[in-house]
């Protein structure tokens, strides 16, 4: 076999290597940062606004302090803004689309979630441990 092609793929599995250990210091210092809980996690939750009921379905979310969260959050009745004004989170919903709400919640305790346009539409949020 050509001696400069072993050369070469010595030379690429270095690189590879090289590259996988950057990329494992910069996940360990990542998840240092935030509190031993993995930057690549996401919490994923779906939130529907009426007028009917609360307000909101559902009525309580629950997320883990540290992990960041996206809401994906519809109308079923016309115009609704989701707010959570602890986290300064808050998106306008257009009906007959999904809008994306995204925060991370960094407190833990019980919070509310509203609405812009209908001060008796209410929800809670749970952050936990
Ligand atoms: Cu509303």
């Amino acid at each position: 076999m050509d001696v400069s092609v072993l050369t070469r793929a010595r030379r690429g599995l270095g690189v590879v290597v090289i590259l996988l250990v950057f990329h494992a210091v910069a996940w360990m210092a990542a998840h240092r940062i935030q509190g031993g809980k993995s930057p690549h996690l996401r919490q994923e939750v779906a939130l529907i606004a009426s007028l009917e009921g609360d307000g909101f379905l559902p009525g309580l979310l629950t997320v883990t302090r540290g992990v960041p969260v996206r809401i994906f959050a519809t109308s079923a009745d016309g115009a609704h803004a989701v707010i959570i004004p602890e986290f300064r989170a808050a998106v306008r919903l257009h009906p007959g689309s999904v809008d994306v709400l995204d925060f991370t919640p960094i407190r833990t305790g019980s919070f509310q979630i509203v609405c812009e346009y209908h001060p008796r539409m209410r929800a809670t949020l749970q952050v936990t441990e």
